[in-house]
């Protein structure tokens, strides 16, 4: 079942609820902010201490990052794109015996044009069931190529952040933004610090191991991914965040975050999320 639902602050959402696991995506940002399936632990993170209000993206889940990830040139303009801040429609549904797909879209306004001036139509593709598979398409409008850096920038929940190892990224360049220097990974990530790293040239699948379950991270089209965990000052200095909140969360973000690159046609990045014992 799809349907549209509001919070007592009329916060709007999408809530899926089908045979096989339940999904809750904002129209602010398309943002997917629970994806469950039944009898399980939620696969996504959220803060307990997020607010759900328009104007500020939630704490969790999945945001969408676009039509850049991180900063933008222009320091007045929000981190990591204001797709993620703006009021998305809800274009199409359908659901079959083994899950339920929607679409929301984005269009470009006076008020985007103003802090990014393009034509474009953005969607997102949610697939629910037992996996989930979003894909995110950008149609650039314009008579201009756009350069963009996108992300779907999704929180996990984990047990304890101590116990867990993420998989598939040996050997890998990557780029910490933390001392803006270039490294190779040796092993498994683990975390005891800190961690907030752009890897390239990614081949998917990723695995994230708990020590209760593994989660994988399969995606196409995304030729970079981000690891990162806040740790204890961070996480203490950001909003939405809980004191504790680092140690059951970890991101692992499908993303295009350091090669923009974008002529006037049509981009479709995407991703799925399993979880398996
Ligand atoms: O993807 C990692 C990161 O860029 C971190 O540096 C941290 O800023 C995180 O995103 C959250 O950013 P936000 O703008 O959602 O607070």
């Amino acid at each position: 079942m799809i349907t549209c639902k509001a919070m007592a602050n009329g916060f709007e959402y999408i809530e899926i609820n089908n045979a096989t696991a339940t999904a809750k995506i904002a129209l602010q940002g398309a943002h997917l902010f629970e994806y469950t399936r039944h009898n399980e632990t939620p696969i996504l993170w959220v803060s307990t201490c997020t607010a759900f209000e328009n104007g500020a993206a939630i704490r969790g889940g999945i945001p969408v990052c676009w039509p850049w990830f991180g900063m933008s040139e222009n320091p007045d303009l929000p981190q990591h794109g204001f797709a993620r801040t703006s009021i998305w429609k809800l274009m199409e549904q359908t659901e079959n015996a083994q899950a339920s797909t929607i679409i929301l879209e984005l269009q470009s306004t006076k008020s985007t044009t103003k802090l990014w001036p393009f034509e474009f139509t953005l969607r997102l593709h949610v697939k629910v069931g037992t996996t989930l598979e979003l894909s995110l398409e950008t149609l650039n409008r314009d008579s201009k190529t756009m350069n963009i850096t996108q992300a779907l920038h999704t929180y996990f929940t984990i047990d304890t952040i101590q116990n867990v190892s993420i998989r598939g990224l040996e050997h890998k360049r990557y780029f910490n933004a933390l001392d803006k220097t270039f490294y190779t990974q040796e092993g498994a990530i683990t975390f005891d610090k800190e961690t907030d790293r752009i890897y390239q040239d990614v081949t998917w699948p990723l695995k994230i191991d708990d020590s209760v379950r593994t989660i994988s991270i399969n995606a196409s089209n995304s030729t970079s991914c981000v690891v990162w965990n806040p740790w204890i000052e961070k996480c203490a200095r950001m909003s939405g965040m809980c004191k504790e909140s680092y140690q059951s969360m970890v991101c692992l973000e499908t993303t295009n975050a350091l090669k923009p690159t974008f002529p006037p046609t049509h981009n479709e990045a995407g991703g799925s999320i399993s979880s398996a014992r």
